[in-house]
């Protein structure tokens, strides 16, 4: 262990869409969790990893705070709140441009047990006139006690430093947990599989929702570099799959050439990606399949 070196885990907990995924992304200045405007996109702890001469801070990026509606739902709230326990702090983000909810007082009910440091992050200040912010934190301050609260812009990038910086200022001395040049400790497999996801979601819009997942079959490199990736999208409707196809292809080609981009610069090569499209119903209600869909740690 390095003389000195401070190192923990972080959470990044918030309503669906203030821009936790965002956030994560610019830290790491890669495209590790997709973004999107829908609700709900982010599915399972996604780790970022950031390191400087003397700290290392390993964000979790948490699924959204919301009512369950199937098991999956269950699973997903689940899985935010148990990541409040194995961190060392946490970050509640909010959105400027939206006032307090219900899913913003029943996460800051979860957080006042919580004895970690919590940082109030309130995002999009882009969005706002400054003079909005002092009546928000204090608005909030009168839920719970914040460690610190530090409002930032996850897309413009203002102030972004100086959350790092508090943070690094409350981490316990610990051991360097990934290499310097690491930034998520994620197999490639699943990042690729959101990152197609990711595509599916964005240009299908309404018309195909949360019930689709994207599973990767394989990941071959050939004799040129070149990687071979053969995908299934998954979706609960064949309704739904007439749709990811297109006319003539032609949805399920622009859904390839947009996450193929992606996966190339995730990468470093050149990607062949073949993308299948499967009907399974209800998928999303049967335990079994949440397993093989990786859902399940
Ligand atoms: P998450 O659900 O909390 O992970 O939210 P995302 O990171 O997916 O972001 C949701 C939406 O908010 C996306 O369209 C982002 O581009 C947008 N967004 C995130 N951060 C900011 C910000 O600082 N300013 C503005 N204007 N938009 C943002
Ligand atoms: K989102
Ligand atoms: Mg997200």
């Amino acid at each position: 262990m390095k003389e000195n070196f401070k190192s923990g885990f972080v959470a990044i907990i918030g309503r669906p869409n203030v821009g936790k995924s965002t956030l994560l992304n610019r830290i790491v200045r890669q495209k590790i969790a997709i973004m999107s405007d829908k609700a709900q996109t982010t599915r399972n702890k996604i780790q970022g990893v950031y390191t400087t001469e003397d700290t290392q801070l390993v964000f979790i990026d948490t699924p959204g705070i919301h009512k369950p509606q199937s098991r999956l739902g269950d699973f997903m709230v689940e899985s935010a709140y148990s990541a409040i326990r194995e961190v060392d702090a946490v970050i509640f983000m909010i959105s400027a441009d939206q006032k307090r909810g219900k899913g913003d007082n029943l996460i800051m009910e979860r957080l006042q047990n919580c004895d970690v440091p919590v940082f109030l992050v309130i995002n999009k200040i882009d969005k706002v006139h400054p003079d909005q912010l002092l009546p928000m934190i204090e608005d909030y301050q009168t839920c719970m006690k914040f460690t610190e609260v530090v409002p930032i812009s996850a897309t413009e990038g203002n102030n972004v430093e100086n959350l790092l910086t508090t943070l690094e200022g409350y981490m316990p001395e610990g051991p360097q947990y990934y290499p310097a040049d690491q930034v998520t400790d994620h197999p490639e497999y699943f990042i690729v599989s959101e990152l197609v996801r990711e595509k599916v979601l964005l240009l299908t819009r309404e018309e195909v929702p949360h019930s689709v997942a994207v599973v990767v079959e394989s990941m071959k490199r050939d004799e040129y570099d070149k990687i071979h990736i053969q995908a299934t999208i998954i979706v609960e409707r064949s309704s739904q799959k007439g749709i990811i196809i297109g006319k003539g292809g032609s949805m399920l080609k622009d859904i390839g050439i947009k996450a193929r981009k992606d996966i190339e610069n995730l990468l470093g090569n050149k990607v062949y990606l073949e993308l299948w499209v499967k009907v399974q119903k209800n998928w999303r209600d049967k335990e079994r399949y949440l397993q093989d869909y990786g859902y399940r740690e």
